[in-house]
């Protein structure tokens, strides 16, 4: 059904049948010609469409803290080792940054004190990733959603980038979710694991936890979270690292 309608045409659909839309299929919020053409617009209305979807979204399966993994594996970067970082790491991030800017109505300088003060989420998830392995862990931190609605998306927003301390292939490390995922009850940023301030190996001081996506969304390391219109300008277009290096899928869902 999604391949049929036109841009033109889903918005006629949608606006008949919003109802019926909305209790339809998961797959159909995942089309990116549908999230797009409706979903994105920053309207109000749109907004309040984008909530509903948003609240509707399945979650991803949450375990007990007895089946999280004994051990959790690190990969990619385990430690960004610049002279800066380890500065940082002396310093216990007491002057670590996490701005937040681009599409948004107030910028946002926080420190790691500022983001702990926030109020939490805990999970225990799966993480999955492409390379073959899978580990579960417990996350805690503030929803992506209120550092995002503290700042304000300006109209016309449609992407969040997150960029991260350390370099891979010569650039700093960046992803980039839509605002359904940022929007996601699940999607945290993560300043404890397991009960612990979060290792270096694991991407301190923060990191996305974004349960629905693969293990190369959950960027590490993060000091600089954007709000985008499009990923043209992102790195080289494709909206990620792994996805402009390797052409990993961008959406990565699971
Ligand atoms: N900044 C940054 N984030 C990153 C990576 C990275 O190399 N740098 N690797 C990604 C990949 S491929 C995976 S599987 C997970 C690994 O997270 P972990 O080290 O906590 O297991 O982090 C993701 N986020
Ligand atoms: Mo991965």
């Amino acid at each position: 059904m999604t391949r049929l309608i036109t841009r033109r045409g889903a918005v006629a659909g949608l606006t008949i049948g919003a109802g019926g839309l909305l209790s339809g299929c998961d797959a159909i919020g995942n089309n990116k010609l549908f999230r797009e053409a409706l979903i994105f617009r920053g309207s109000d209305w749109n907004e309040t469409l984008q909530r509903a979807l948003m609240k509707r979204g399945a979650l991803a399966p949450e375990y007990r803290p007895d089946q999280r993994s004994p051990i959790f594996r690190t990969n990619g970067t385990t430690n960004p080792g610049t002279s800066a970082y380890a500065a940082h790491v002396a310093n216990h991030f007491a002057d670590w940054k996490l701005t937040v800017d681009g599409m948004v109505k107030h910028p946002l300088s926080l420190t790691m004190a500022q983001l702990r003060s926030m109020p939490t989420r805990t999970q225990i998830t799966r993480h999955d990733c492409v390379e073959g392995w899978s580990a579960i862990g417990q996350w805690t931190g503030p929803h992506l959603s209120m550092l995002l609605d503290l700042a304000g998306l300006r109209d016309g927003a449609r992407y969040i980038v997150l960029h991260c301390a350390d370099r891979l292939y010569g650039r700093n490390y960046y992803e980039s979710i839509d605002l359904l995922a940022a929007y996601h009850p699940q999607t945290i940023l993560a300043w404890r694991m397991n009960g612990a301030p979060l290792q270096i190996g694991h991407g301190a001081p923060v990191r996305l936890r974004v349960e629905r996506q693969l293990g190369y969304k959950q960027a590490k390391y993060i000091n600089h979270i954007e709000a985008v219109s499009s990923l043209a300008s992102v790195g080289q277009g494709k909206g990620g690292l792994w996805e402009d290096v390797a052409n990993y899928d961008w959406y990565a869902g699971i």
